[in-house]
């Protein structure tokens, strides 16, 4: 004798006992608006939910997953919906529910000696933060949505950000996970341990699976100490080139000092000071590139500006750096890094565009950005490039803008393939890979087999056909079919 699966309404009404009824959300209560759950950050796409449910613990994430496993509904987590790839959202079917973890924001462990936080999986990455700091310590992952991105979505895309030269990205301050699986069942792995050499690392198979293997409900992080004294510097740089000349000499000179190293084209500076002119961006206009810099220092601040400067003399006698300001205080230093962050924003401003979130080995950047330049321009006439990002680590947002006066849906919809297509090719001739930070989602999910090792996309499909058989959690994104 076969069950008989609930149909959607009974499904609702599970929910709603599990959950509580305010925590439970259908476009058939009177009033609602879901929008905030269905639409992604970028107005990409705008997906229609069954229903959006909110649990406020772990066993009621295990409860609605096993309710809706034998419903074969599918599940799309969701933390902070700031995803940048089309992975957080529903899709428009109406036949799948939005998990939204945000009630899970709890900060459940500080353990000072170990070194170690361990927080919900909805806790706001600012949040976090503060958390550490209050107890004396570092959480160093950083970066323009911290003020509502979430631990989960963090390691649910691994995401980087603008301290991964010093820390690595969010897998690399991981230690232990929670994880609610396809099952629903909970494996408790929220160690603290440094050293764990018992079998395959499933922790980091669930980091940067972006909902697709299982739901992360805690994790336990690293810290690390508070420096005694962080400097930020901006630096006017000649060329490519020359940028990463500076960075092998900011290496060199700070060593573990050096916590940031983004680079700024002129254009992607350009709209910052376009549409935010109040934030007055230094050193643009006679510049091909700007660089921003952070010293982080364990000693004190007369020793951080004093390597400071003599890193910013050294570069500019050997003509990597043709001009540059340091911060006095910390108020300016946030200015500089405010710049830097209102890219994102600068660019919705200014219209649709086609984003890329690529890494390269850093000796080929230069190379590569002179040449995809060159045939993006003939590609699309009047191209407008918005080149920045996190040289330090060899990531390049190789963003694409319509040419100036262009509509922007003609310009997606006549465009997009083509320059995806071409970025791509060239990130695979200087062997990068398509994807450095936002993930796959769903806008890359029909590029990765193209692009990916079919070997190794070979073994993911395995992986996926293994731990969630029904293909419930997150469907269609990463993988397009199993
Ligand atoms: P969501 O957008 O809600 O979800 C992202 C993905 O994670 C989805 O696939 C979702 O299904 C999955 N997910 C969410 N929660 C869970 C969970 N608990 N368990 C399992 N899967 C889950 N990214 C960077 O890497 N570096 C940057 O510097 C950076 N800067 C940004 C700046 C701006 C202004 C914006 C808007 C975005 C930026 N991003 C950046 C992208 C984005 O902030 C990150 O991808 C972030 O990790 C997403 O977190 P979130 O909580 O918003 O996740
Ligand atoms: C950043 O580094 C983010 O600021 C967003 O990864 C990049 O807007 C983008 O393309
Ligand atoms: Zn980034």
């Amino acid at each position: 004798m076969t069950a008989l699966k609930p149909n959607p309404h009974e499904l609702i009404a599970q929910l709603r006992a599990i959950c509580g009824p305010a925590n439970v959300l259908t476009h058939e209560d009177p009033g609602a608006d879901l929008s905030p759950w269905e639409q992604d950050w970028r107005k990409r796409v705008r997906g229609r939910a069954l229903a959006v449910v909110r649990p406020g613990d772990t066993a009621q994430v295990a409860a609605v997953v096993k309710a809706c496993a034998a419903a074969s509904t599918p599940i799309v987590p969701q933390g902070g919906n700031t995803g940048l790839v089309v992975g957080g959202v529903p899709d428009d079917s109406g036949t799948q529910i939005v998990l939204s973890m945000t009630r899970m924001n709890a900060v459940r462990a500080i353990d000072p000696d170990n070194l170690t936080i361990t927080v919900e999986a909805g806790c706001v990455l600012q949040n976090l933060q503060l958390a550490a700091e209050n107890a004396g310590f570092l959480f160093p992952l950083s970066r323009g949505a911290e003020g509502s991105c979430t631990i989960g979505g963090n390691l649910g895309t691994n995401a980087g950000g603008t301290q991964v030269v010093r820390y690595g990205n969010t897998r690399e301050l991981c230690l232990g996970l929670e994880v609610v699986t396809a099952q629903g069942e909970i494996w408790h792995g929220l160690t603290g341990l440094r050293k764990d050499n018992t079998g395959y690392d499933l922790r980091n198979l669930m980091i940067g699976s972006e909902g697709t293997l299982g739901i992360i409900t805690a994790a336990t992080m690293k810290l690390y100490p508070l420096p005694a004294a962080q400097l930020t510097a901006w630096a006017a740089v000649p060329s490519m080139e020359a940028a990463v000349q500076l960075l092998g000499l900011a290496h060199q000179r700070l060593g573990p000092g050096l916590t940031g190293f983004e680079v700024m084209g002129q254009f992607a500076l350009s709209l910052v000071d376009k549409h935010y002119p109040h934030l007055r961006v230094p050193l643009w206009q006679t510049s091909p590139w700007c660089v921003l810099l952070e010293n982080s220092d364990s000693e004190n601040e007369t020793h951080a500006r004093s390597q400071f400067e003599a890193l910013l003399e050294a570069a500019l006698e050997a003509g990597c750096v043709s001009d540059a300001v340091v911060a006095e205080n910390l108020t300016q230093a946030r200015g500089l890094w405010h710049i830097r962050e209102s890219i994102t924003l600068a660019q919705v401003q200014e219209g649709l565009n086609i984003k890329h979130d690529i890494s390269i080995p850093v000796s080929l950047i230069p190379a590569f950005v002179a040449e995809t330049d060159a045939l993006l321009a003939l590609e699309v006439p009047g191209v407008r490039l918005v080149d920045f990002g996190h040289l330090g680590d060899g990531n390049l947002h190789y963003n694409v803008q319509a040419p100036e006066g262009a509509d922007g849906q003609a310009f997606l919809r006549d465009f997009e393939d083509k320059v995806n297509t071409l970025v791509f090719d060239q990130v695979l001739k200087f062997k990068g890979s398509i994807s450095a930070e936002h993930g796959v989602g769903e806008l890359k999910v029909g590029k990765l087999p193209l692009y990916k090792d079919p070997t190794a996309l070979a073994m993911m499909r395995a992986v996926k056909a293994a731990l969630d058989p029904q293909n419930l959690l997150n469907p269609g994104r990463v993988l397009e079919t199993l």
